[in-house]
């Protein structure tokens, strides 16, 4: 796809290939390696006391919450830091001394920068002053914060309609910020909110309201370590949530098991060495994954229809396989799961999912028996087409066995961005939430809109079909992170103005609206002081725990604002203090917001979060075995459908997946140490058998192309790498290969772009 550009910026910069290395993948994660890797990169970012200051007090009590991922602390933090390698990455990149400011934008232009990669862009450092990017120029320069927020306004005002802005949220904010920022959006009259969680966990949202009635997992973290076995499907916890691998490693100390079902055999999953306890530092480290299924790319539908279809068999048999008693009393739909099961043809499931029937039937003889069963999962899951019903899946499989609501047992989606869940629960949603409506006239005394508003493919559509005029970004990087880079950019260029509340430069600050405004904020580690007292902020975990966070490094600089102060002054400018809420005095003190968050969220109290220090767990219905707002009354069994992806004959399907150094569109480094792949990113894992067919040798460089509905996207310069991939299946890094994931093709029901099975074709590069 042409874009057309308002600027002369690029949506990808030029670097393609350094000396690329490649090394057997690695079978031991964490470990001695990663401390070490992780403090050399904090080290080198933040010098060795600011260093060691902020790792120990990461996940303390007393604390901040790690900026990372969204896995919870322990209830009795460990005394040696409850910290990951890539914790330590996330909080080095946040806490960096090094800056830019004003100068270095006169000097370098949007232009000029787009030509960087993101890995370049993000090493520039903090941003740490407002700028603008007038109409026509390509410098980005000062501007007062005043100035800004009246920019803003004005923009606002001219609007047609407030459905014309758009108000977008990453999962790094804190509940304060994204409570005031989304009734900041429903004061204005809109629910255009969409949220990084639209391209992330969505599918896991809609999947578990449908059959269990809260779009959140059941389990807390002490579930893990008594059940009997987990489940890790399609989620690589190594990388993206280390400290979940100390959570299955006491399972396996207490006697469970854990079945890791993955088209790749990613390290941790098969051998971990915990670095936070000694064993970890000797010895060769443990198994973790005592079952390894390698599905192919979205087959786990077939995959666990087989699974369910002998548990039927064996139940048929003893009775004792299902929990009839739980089923009776709390699950509907059981007779038609049962005779549907009974329509499939096992071979061709067996055939379709690619696992070896050894290993399938190993699983069975295990879940047979045992009925304490947590199934964690993330993206793996989440981003197809049939993203919902994959869930829904092994939930079914959850519900024939008891396993839901009771110890040790239930649903664990692994958030991703650190306080996701949190920003859902107090109010950042596209939906119409009735109650929560209800709520807001009652105690903030406005009526807020009542028609839906747009998720991120909404928003992406509007802005590129020039509906939306005003494009606001609480944090993230939605040009990269989006679906069809080339699309989004359009559609971004047709902003009249783009904001960006931000730590770090990103390509999000280069490709904007006729106007851009960077407004440079803390970050979760540094001291947030205002009137010489000392704000906390709190967050939700991926369990449905709230807890306080408290930074203690010195921010960045004293040009920066905090998240909370940012919105509630630009509220205070554009209302002029004709507004049913007090828009300055709420973020004077915290207290303040959390008291309305308490009015207005069910569930939510702050009193109680004080008394606990450790925090408190949110309501959840399903812990409580109440599923009376569900038809019947009942936990729903699905019936879902077995995936057909009619594949050309040279087509493969591609899965668009993290590597060890990055933090989404964040790109720490360009090693993925674990996959065995050295100072590259435009790399194609590919199954050698695959390479030969198709003619390709180690590191021959190849375009891919992806066709949809006629249209062809195109994602230049890969090397071929071969690897332990199913044939057929592709694997690649996100967000290089976002340019092909067609903004229009998402999980059925959540809108979660296919960023998981994306349909290509290889054209090999004969010189480059
Ligand atoms: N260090 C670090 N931590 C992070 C992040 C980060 O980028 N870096 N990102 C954060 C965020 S926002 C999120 S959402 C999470 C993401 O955490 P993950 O979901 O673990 O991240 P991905 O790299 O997308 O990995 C998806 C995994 O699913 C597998 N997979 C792909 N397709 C299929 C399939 O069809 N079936 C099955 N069974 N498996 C499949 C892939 O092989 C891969 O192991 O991590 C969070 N934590
Ligand atoms: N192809 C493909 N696309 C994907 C995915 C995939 O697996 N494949 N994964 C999807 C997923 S799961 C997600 S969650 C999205 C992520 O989408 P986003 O959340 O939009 O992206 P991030 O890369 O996490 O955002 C990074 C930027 O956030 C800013 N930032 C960091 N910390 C803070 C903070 O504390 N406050 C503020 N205001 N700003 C901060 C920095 O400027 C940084 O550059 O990407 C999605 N896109
Ligand atoms: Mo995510």
């Amino acid at each position: 796809m042409a874009v057309k550009f308002t600027r002369n910026v690029s949506i990808r910069g030029n670097q393609d290939f350094l000396d690329i290395k490649l090394k057997d993948p690695m079978r031991v994660a964490a470990g001695p390696l990663g401390v070490q890797a992780a403090l050399r990169h904090s080290f080198k970012e933040m010098g060795v006391v600011r260093s060691m200051t902020a790792l120990l007090d990461m996940n303390q009590q007393d604390g901040f919450s790690c900026p990372s991922c969204a896995w919870p602390d322990p209830e009795k933090p460990s005394k040696v830091a409850e910290y990951c390698e890539n914790g330590a990455k996330a909080l080095a990149d946040e806490a960096t001394t090094s800056q830019i400011g004003a100068d270095f934008f006169k000097q370098h232009s949007v232009e000029a920068l787009s030509l960087l990669t993101d890995y370049e862009l993000n090493k520039f450092g903090r941003l740490i002053e407002p700028l603008v990017l007038r109409e026509g120029s390509i410098h980005y320069e000062p501007i007062g914060w005043q100035e800004a927020y009246q920019l803003i306004s004005t923009e606002l005002k001219k609007l047609n309609s407030p459905d014309e802005a758009i108000f977008y949220t990453s999962g790094r904010s804190s509940n304060e910020a994204a409570f005031l920022y989304g009734m900041f959006a429903r004061a204005l009259g809109t629910n255009n909110m969409p949220d990084c969680s639209n391209m992330c966990h969505e599918s896991s949202g809609v999947a578990l309201s449908e059959t269990l009635g809260i779009g959140k997992g059941s389990v807390k973290l002490e579930d893990l370590y008594g059940a009997e076995v987990v489940i890790v499907a399609g989620q690589n916890p190594g990388t993206n949530h280390p400290r979940m691998l100390s959570a299955l490693e006491k399972c396996k100390q207490n006697g469970g098991k854990v079945i890791s079902i993955n088209p790749l055999k990613e390290s941790g999953l098969v051998n971990f060495k915990n670095p936070q306890h000694l064993k970890g530092w000797i010895g060769s480290g443990e198994d973790i994954a005592d079952f390894h299924l390698p599905v192919r790319i979205n087959q786990d539908i077939p995959l666990m229809k087989l699974i369910l279809i002998k548990l039927a068999a064996l139940d048929a048999i003893s009775d004792t396989v299902f929990d009839h008693d739980f089923i009776k009393r709390y699950v509907d739909g059981y007779e038609a799961l049962l005779a549907d099961l009974k329509t499939y043809d096992e071979k061709a499931l067996l055939q379709q999912c690619g696992v070896e029937l050894d290993k399938i039937n190993a699983v069975v003889e295990l879940l047979a028996k045992k009925s304490k069963i947590v199934v964690c999962w993330a993206m793996g899951l989440t981003q197809h087409k049939n993203g919902v019903e994959n869930i829904r899946e092994f939930v079914n499989l959850l519900l024939l066995k008891g396993a839901i609501g009771r110890p040790n047992a239930g649903t664990c989606p692994v958030r991703g961005h650190s306080n996701v869940q949190g920003d859902r629960s107090v109010g950042i949603m596209h939906f119409v939430n009735e109650e929560l409506n209800e709520r807001i006239e009652r105690h903030l005394g406005f009526v807020p809109p009542s028609k839906e508003g747009y998720d991120t493919v909404g928003a992406m559509k509007a802005m590129y079909e020039e509906k939306a005029k005003f494009f606001m970004c609480l944090g993230g990087n939605f040009l990269m992170a989006a679906s069809d880079t080339a699309y989004t950019a359009e559609g971004i260029q047709n902003c009249n103005l783009t904001v960006q509340v931000s730590t770090k430069l990103n390509r999000t600050h280069l490709v904007t609206g006729k106007i851009g405004l960077i407004l440079p904020t803390y970050g979760r580690s540094e001291k947030d002081m205002k009137n010489g007292k000392l704000r906390h902020i709190t967050v939700e975990n991926s369990m449905g725990q709230v807890r306080q966070s408290r930074g203690l490094l010195k921010p960045a600089s004293d040009t920066i604002k905090s998240e909370p102060d940012i919105i509630s002054e630009l509220a205070d400018t554009f209302f002029e203090g004709k507004h049913s809420m007090d828009w300055k005095s709420l973020a004077e003190n915290y207290e303040h917001i959390r008291e309305k968050i308490d009015l207005v969220v069910k569930g939510f109290d702050h009193t109680e979060n004080r008394s606990k220090g450790a925090g408190y767990y949110l309501p959840n219905n399903v812990r409580e075995l109440d599923f009376s707002k569900l038809p019947n009354g009942k936990a729903q069994l699905t019936i879902n459908t077995v995936p057909e992806h009619r594949l050309a004959p040279d087509e493969y399907l591609l899965m668009t997946i993290r590597s060890h150094d990055q933090f989404n569109t964040t790109i720490y480094g360009l090693d993925d140490r674990y996959r065995g792949v050295y100072n590259a990113r435009r790399v194609l894992f590919m199954n050698p058998a695959d390479m030969k067919d198709a003619q390709l040798q180690k590191f021959d460089v190849v375009h891919m192309t992806s066709t949809y509905d006629g249209i062809v996207r195109k994602a230049n310069n890969f090397k071929v790498i071969p690897y332990a991939i199913p044939k057929g299946d592709l694997a690649a890094y996100f967000p290089e290969t976002n340019v092909l994931v067609p903004y229009n093709h998402y999980a059925d029901g959540s809108k979660t772009p296919i960023s998981k099975s994306i349909r290509v074709r290889l054209i090999k590069v004969q010189e480059i």
